[in-house]
């Protein structure tokens, strides 16, 4: 382990314990980081650090991380030399590539893993050994949230949430996921401007809000044309926005006279006056509307043309990259490692490619739930070998029982970990990965338009970082040119080379080098990145793949066709402070504060299945069942007849019972909030 004896050393860097990247000081003592501290300079956190932030230290220090290379013999695990890891792996890619075609490996880059360099080396990899197949964890967060966005203003917008008179949290809860965001909203709110947050049960930011609005889950599509009409009707609108700008506004306008206050009462439970006084509020605080829209949006059958009909109200409203408004980032230009470009390789068949094409256009990102059904059944192609990092799907990705007999039976799977996880206990190699901590990484904020570089701070000695991994198996199968860079500090140079800031220019400063000033109306100047130029209420690229050209609202399945063997309605995947994902349980102090997962149940259900809280339940969908104990929560929380279940629990593993194979048509995002499910008191319990 580097580093020097005696005194205490300080590094600056980026948390990366979450995805959010806060400034952060590190504090090494005889080779040994101590501690960890918020970086008070640093634009985005200004010296805060959240619970998580402060676990770097339990996470790098951990003694139950795995610090040698595994492989798996008969059954038992068996510590190796990494060469000789690395060369037997090398030695079943080339027999794989041989027998089945090269198409037959994948790569999974998994949600610890950074967004940039990390993910595209892994990007990289797998077109230079000539497969398409880059799956991530990505086939379920963000993306569908981005498609939706995206389909409608040709990108991502962040929110000028400080400046703003109207800051709308639609199913999202910041407190939790984005602690440091939160001060931006709650920065906002203290100026003046409202709060108001969307969201299916009384979460910690609708807790702090002007206006909480409860909605069923899955019904946001209907609110977000109710406000439309509303907003038409009230003639509270951007005629300038919309006649320069937009494509579609009155065949959209027309859609959305069908959602009449009374009928978005019926599709979503909000009551038709509140709905009215919604779209008024909001209204009254154009163009300085925030809307942020959240991962609750994203896991129902419906997402993508939900989260347009959010995006759409953009466009009334002309907040569009406004000051207080949602805001386009421009991005650093940094040069992209991925091999698309360069070695296109979509004639290969990338898995989930046929079936979601908008996912692939948009992200070049295989679909994961595709993935096991074709690990499983050969077809369209065999896939035989993977190589994973920074992910646990064997928790995390809808329908275990299905994920586990993929990922068992694959001839080669190859897991890099801090810790012997589920996903891990299935693999044939597991290598140590190298923490944040351990290796240097570019990482940009689009909200501040800043740019940072993380240091390596200290090592391991079989942890290879990313970057030196990916080389290594490179050039055991002979593509090492693609990975000519001799260590981690040259790649970054490479990187940075188009840019006119050097590396030099990031380590003097920590708190993030701001590469662009904000520059807001960039709409004027320039076309929108979409198709026509313009912002899109009607899409004609979708209609080209056979959907439909409007956000048309769907309800969800529980609504339509409701199952009477499955009365209540699940939502999964509440973010909780101190867990992200399946992470940390292995610490104590998360264990202390948050000890085991429950089941949010409303009062009044409670009382029908005559539980209370601790009592255990069995709780079954069409995929499987699981059991988990109660929690009844205070009648305002939720709503009659919807629960909720946080995922990443060994012990209540709610993935046990969330749908591979029911798929937004467009994303293919799976349905893990809008579960129909049926609940039952314990037997055992019953008869204690
Ligand atoms: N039911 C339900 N399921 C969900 C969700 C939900 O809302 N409901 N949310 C989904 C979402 S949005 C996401 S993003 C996914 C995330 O799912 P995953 O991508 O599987 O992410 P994690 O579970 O956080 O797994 C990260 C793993 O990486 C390891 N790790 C940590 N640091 C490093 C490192 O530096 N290097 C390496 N090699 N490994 C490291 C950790 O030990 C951990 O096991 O979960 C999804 N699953
Ligand atoms: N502590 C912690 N932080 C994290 C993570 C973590 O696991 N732990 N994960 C990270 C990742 S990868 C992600 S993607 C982000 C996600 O971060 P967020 O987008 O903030 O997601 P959540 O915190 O789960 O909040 C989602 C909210 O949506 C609500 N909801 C569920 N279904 C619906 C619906 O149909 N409609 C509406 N309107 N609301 C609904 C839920 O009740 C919940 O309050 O968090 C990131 N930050
Ligand atoms: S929000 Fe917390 S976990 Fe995430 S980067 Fe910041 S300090 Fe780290
Ligand atoms: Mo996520």
């Amino acid at each position: 382990m580097a580093g020097s004896s005696g005194e205490k050393k300080h590094y600056t860097s980026m948390c990366r314990m979450c995805d959010n990247r806060c400034g952060i000081n590190v504090y090494v003592e005889n080779g040994r980081i101590v501690e960890i501290t918020g970086l008070k300079e640093h634009k985005w956190n200004h010296g805060r650090l959240c619970v998580k932030g402060r676990l770097g230290v339990d996470l790098v220090n951990a003694p139950d991380r795995i610090l040698k290379p595994l492989k798996r013999v008969g059954g038992k695990w068996v510590e190796i030399d990494l060469d000789q890891a690395y060369d037997e792996i090398a030695e079943k890619i080339k027999k794989i590539q041989a027998t089945w075609g090269n198409r037959a490996m994948g790569v999974w880059k998994g949600e610890a893993l950074g967004f940039l360099t990390q993910e595209q080396l892994s990007r990289r990899f797998i077109h230079a050994i000539g497969s398409p197949n880059y799956f991530s964890n990505d086939s379920q967060c963000f993306v569908s949230r981005w498609i939706g966005y995206a389909l409608v203003t040709g990108d991502w917008a962040t929110q000028d949430f400080i400046n703003s008179d109207c800051a709308v949290i639609w199913g999202s809860n910041p407190p939790y996921s984005q602690p440091n965001l939160t001060q931006s909203i709650l920065k906002g709110r203290k100026n003046g401007g409202k709060l108001i947050v969307i969201d299916v049960r009384l979460s910690a930011i609708a807790r702090q809000a002007d206006e909480f609005i409860q909605i069923l889950p899955g019904t946001d599509g209907a609110l977000a044309l109710g406000i439309a009409r509303q907003l038409i009707e009230d003639n509270t609108i951007c005629h300038t926005f919309i006649e320069k700008y937009t494509l579609g506004y009155k065949a959209y306008a027309h859609y959305a006279k069908e959602f009449t206050p009374e009928r978005v009462e019926k599709e979503t439970g909000i009551p038709a006056e509140t709905v009215v006084q919604l779209a008024r509020l909001i209204g009254s605080c154009r163009p300085r509307v925030c809307i942020y829209a959240g991962n609750g949006l994203e896991h129902h059958e419906n997402g993508i043309n939900n989260i347009r009909a959010i995006a759409c109200l953009d466009g009334l409203l002309g907040n569009l990259d406004e000051v207080g408004g949602n805001f386009t980032a421009e991005r650093p230009n940094l040069r992209n490692l991925a091999l698309y470009k360069e070695k296109p390789l979509r004639h290969l068949g990338p898995i989930g490619a046929d079936k979601f094409p908008v996912l692939y256009d948009f992200r070049q990102e295989c679909h994961t739930m595709s993935l096991m059904d074709t690990i499983l059944s050969g077809t369209p192609y065999p896939l035989k070998g993977m190589i994973l990092g920074g992910a646990n799907p064997a928790l995390t990705n809808p329908n275990t029982p299905k994920v586990i007999r993929a990922l068992k039976s694959l001839d080669l799977f190859v897991v890099r970990e801090i810790f012997m996880t589920e996903t891990a206990e299935l693999a044939d190699y597991v290598l140590p990965g190298a923490t944040y901590l351990e290796q240097s990484e570019l990482h940009y904020h689009p909200i501040h338009q800043i740019i940072g570089l993380s240091p390596e701070i200290v090592t391991f000695p079989d942890c290879d970082n990313e970057y030196i991994f990916w080389k290594k198996l490179a050039s055991r199968l002979g593509v090492e040119d693609y990975f000519p860079w001799e260590d981690k500090d040259a790649l970054n140079k490479w990187i940075l080379k188009d840019t006119g800031i050097t590396v030099e220019k990031l380590f003097n400063h920590p708190e993030g080098y701001e590469y662009k000033p904000r520059h807001f109306h960039k709409y004027k100047e320039k076309e929108l990145p979409t198709p026509s130029g313009k912002f899109e209420f009607v899409s004609s690229y979708l209609k080209e793949y056979g959907y439909p050209c409007l956000p048309e609202y769907i309800p969800p399945t529980y609504m339509s066709e409701p199952d009477p063997s499955h009365p209540y309605i699940l939502v999964t995947g509440a973010r909780k402070v101190f867990y992200t994902h399946g992470r940390n349980r292995n610490f104590k102090r998360c264990r202390t504060a948050i000890p085991g997962p429950d089941i949010e149940i409303h009062p009044i259900d409670a009382e029908k299945l005559e539980v209370k809280t601790g009592d255990m339940v069995t709780v079954t969908s069409t995929v499987g069942s699981m059991d988990i104990p109660v929690k009844v929560v205070h009648s305002s929380n939720i709503l009659p007849g919807v629960t909720q279940i946080t995922h990443g629990w060994k012990e209540s593993n709610v993935n046990l019972i969330t749908h591979d194979d029911r798929n937004d048509p467009i994303s293919g995002f799976p349905l893990m909030k809008s579960v129909e499910v049926k609940i039952e008191r314990k037997a055992d319990e019953v008869n204690k």
